[in-house]
């Protein structure tokens, strides 16, 4: 099952000859992904099998970030690591050791076995994430509850609503569930500031400022309210708030709606017409909206408009997001993670802010020791300027666990060679399907590489440790994670398929597992949290519609997309095979723009803001609006110059949930 952070969680067939992996293909029997993966996994075994694979643990001998290694034993490099650990605990305590974990590989082991270590340490405990937490807690503020429909149930609609999703893209086998209700009569539309690929093929596309979509949903509640679309049976049964949230959208008509997100009332009238009236309605959304300052408050209000039509009474009606949260009722996280094995609360840290965490000279303690694990930070983290101050400290131990010599890779002390996903066990949840996966190793280990899971028994050894827990095999927390399921069946056939309602219907009977029990459209948690009780628009400061002195400063939004079908976030833009195929970096602007700023096609740009500047070659685009700009994201800075498109992005916090707001960045242009 393919490991990587995509929501597809494809199944994967390996052919090994003699030891050797000669083949990896999409299984046809995979419900979901029924044979066909996609143009960076095609290749996977350029990646297991390149000359550039770290194949033993790494010293660093030259400067940090020049990249010179030597080779050394994993008894060196384990005994290295101990003694710096025993001696930063020795001044600071194992608070001063921050471990860095991503989802280069989402399998359970690989991502979670690890923090039993972790907790066992003491080391700190980062908290939010870059992906997923915002739109989970925004959702749950109205619902109560992450869940929602199996986009699957796609199949059953007859409205669809792509909203900040690029499903062609990003979870390309959603998309034939798509055209299948199509071919029944389903109406699709994309809302989004980019025309995608996934706009493209839609009936309708919307095309909203950044940051601006709360207005649009208060300007469509307004015509459902004013229109008398609203299912007001369904209303007065399963939610809470309903006549304040009435009088609270009076004001928001379509015409100060289309104002404040750039769209024509015209538009704003026909979307929230469709929606009323067109059954089931299905919104489909991923991560795309999050990355925003005001990211949870875009889930928080997109999931009352379900409510309000009374979406969730149909079949193929309702909101879609990540489904990982139906799986989570077969995992035992707790068995996996072990947060007994802490002795005392672990020092919280927020993980979008990692620049800040290695630079700022008044955090109380210091922090003295980073590992990264299945993680490009110095490309993937906002401000990533700033991330590389910091890992350039000289007093700063930094150990990566890595496949490949990434950007950040060079800066450490010490690398550790990472296995591949056909190199170890591991069991594979989805978050856009319902099917939790086995992945069976195909060959050994490549070189001295070890596994995730193997990396954290050997630290525990390394450490003196002697919870038999840290040890256990990979087999036996397989069985650990999956407490009610016939692992020894799951690993003959391949996948489990997580529970869900039988009818379709998640909330058919219109329970909600809020305070209320309902359907929160009012909710007085947010307002104890000091946050809107009512789904309310806030212009980001960093936006269009923010602070005017940025604006004046800096006069477009910036977007930082996942553009390119050979890429997964960073990973793969280093290989042969992919990287060179989807060009080099650039800035994409509308005619209008380039032509006010004496800017050609295939010239060169300057795109800076307080945090960075970048020299970028210009595409000239009709993709996009006239004051957006758009550097698709990927690239490692080492290939081009020393910079990517995260130097320039906004390392601030979601409103809540821990995100975030990449997309929240103004910058100004010029020719370079
Ligand atoms: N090929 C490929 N596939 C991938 C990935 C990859 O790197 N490459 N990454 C994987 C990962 S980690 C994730 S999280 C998923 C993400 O999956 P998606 O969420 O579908 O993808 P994104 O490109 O992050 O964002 C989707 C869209 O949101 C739009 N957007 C940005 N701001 C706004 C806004 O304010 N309003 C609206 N309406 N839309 C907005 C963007 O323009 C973009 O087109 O994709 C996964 N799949
Ligand atoms: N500007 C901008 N920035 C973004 C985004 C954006 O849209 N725009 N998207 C954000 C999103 S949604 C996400 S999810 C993050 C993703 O950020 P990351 O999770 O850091 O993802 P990758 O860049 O793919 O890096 C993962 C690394 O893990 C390594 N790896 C793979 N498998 C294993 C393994 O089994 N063990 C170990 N030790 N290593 C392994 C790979 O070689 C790779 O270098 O980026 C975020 N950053
Ligand atoms: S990256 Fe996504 S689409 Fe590609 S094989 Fe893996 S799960 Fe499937
Ligand atoms: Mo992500």
């Amino acid at each position: 099952t393919c490991h990587h952070d995509c929501p597809d969680s494809c199944g994967w067939h390996v052919s090994v000859h003699d030891g050797v992996a000669v083949q990896l293909r999409g299984n046809p029997a995979h419900p979901y992904s029924t044979g066909e993966l996609c143009p960076k996994v095609n290749r996977f075994l350029d990646r297991v099998y390149s000359p550039d694979r770290i194949t033993t643990p790494l010293r660093r001998v030259g400067a940090k970030g020049e990249g010179r290694f030597e080779p050394i034993t994993w008894d060196d490099a384990l005994g290295e690591i101990a003694d710096r650990f025993r001696a930063i605990i020795a001044t600071d305590g194992p608070g001063a050791i921050m471990p860095f974990v991503s989802a280069g590989n989402q399998g359970l082991l690989a991502l979670l076995f690890g923090d039993r270590f972790w907790n066992r340490l003491g080391a700190i405990e980062l908290t939010g994430a870059l992906c997923g937490a915002v739109a989970g807690a925004g959702s749950a503020s109205t619902y109560g509850t992450g869940k929602g429909l199996d986009p699957s149930e796609l199949r059953h609609s007859k409205l669809i609503l792509l909203w900040g999703t690029n499903t062609r893209l990003t979870n390309r086998h959603l998309w034939p569930v798509i055209e299948a209700a199509r071919a029944d009569g389903a109406q699709v539309i994309v809302i989004d500031p980019i025309r995608t690929i996934t706009a493209e093929s839609a009936d309708w596309f919307v095309q909203p400022l950044p940051g601006t979509d709360v207005a649009l949903m208060l300007g469509m509640m307004h015509v459902l309210v004013r229109d008398q679309l609203v299912d007001t049976e369904w209303v007065e049964a399963h939610t809470t708030g309903f006549d304040e949230l009435r009088e609270h959208v009076a004001g928001w008509t379509p015409q100060v709606a289309g104002a404040a997100c750039g769209l024509d009332p015209a538009d704003v009238e026909r979307l929230a017409r469709l929606y009323g009236t067109i059954r089931p309605a299905a919104i489909r959304t991923l991560i795309g909206a999050e990355h925003h300052e005001h990211g949870a408050m875009f889930f928080r209000t997109l999931t009352c408009l379900p409510a309000l039509v009374g979406a969730w009474r149909d079949r193929g009606g309702g909101y879609a997001r990540s489904v990982g949260v139906w799986s989570n009722a077969i995992v035992d996280s707790a068995a996996l993670m072990g947060p007994s094995l802490a002795t005392a609360p672990r020092r919280a840290l927020p993980m979008v802010r990692l620049g800040e965490l290695l630079t700022d000279p008044t955090l109380d303690t210091p922090v003295r020791a980073l590992v990264v694990i299945a993680a490009n930070p110095l490309v993937v983290v906002p401000n990533a300027e700033l991330v590389r101050q910091g890992l350039e400290r000289d007093d700063l131990f930094t150990v990566v666990h890595e496949q490949f010599l990434t950007d950040t890779a060079r800066y450490a002390d010490i690398v550790l060679p990472a296995t591949t996903h056909i190199e170890s066990i591991d069991v594979v949840p989805s978050w856009g399907h319902l099917h939790v996966g086995w992945n069976e190793p195909a060959i050994a280990p490549v070189g001295q590489s070890v596994s995730n899971t193997e990396l954290h028994r050997r630290l525990a050894g390394a450490m003196g440790f002697t919870e038999p827990s840290l040890f256990d095999d990979d087999l036996t927390v397989a069985r650990q994670a999956l407490p009610d399921v016939d692992v020894d069946a799951l690993r003959r056939d391949g996948w489990v398929t997580a529970p869900y309602p039988a009818d379709g219907r998640p909330f058919g009977d219109g329970v909600f597992p809020t305070a209320s029990g309902k359907v929160e459209l009012r909710s007085e948690l947010l307002g104890a949290l000091g946050r809107p009780e009512l789904p309310t628009y806030e212009p980001a400061r960093e936006s269009l519609n923010g602070d005017a002195d940025l604006v004046a400063r800096f006069p477009f939004a910036l977007l930082t997309p996942k553009r390119h079908t050979r890429f997964l976030n960073s990973s793969y833009s280093h290989l042969p095979k992919h990287g060179p195929l989807e060009g080099s970096p650039y800035v994409e602007l509308v005619a209008a723009d380039a032509e006010r700023l004496g800017l050609v096609d295939g010239g060169r740009a300057r795109v800076w803001n307080d945090r960075a500047e970048l020299e970028l070659t210009v595409q000239v685009t009709d993709r996009l609006r006239p004051g957006v700009v758009a550097i698709p994201w990927g690239w490692w800075r080492d290939q081009h110059g020393g910079a990517t498109a995260n130097a320039l992005t906004n390392d601030a916090l979601t409103d809540w949930g821990g995100g975030v707001a990449y997309s929240s960045t103004l910058v100004a242009v010029t020719p370079a």
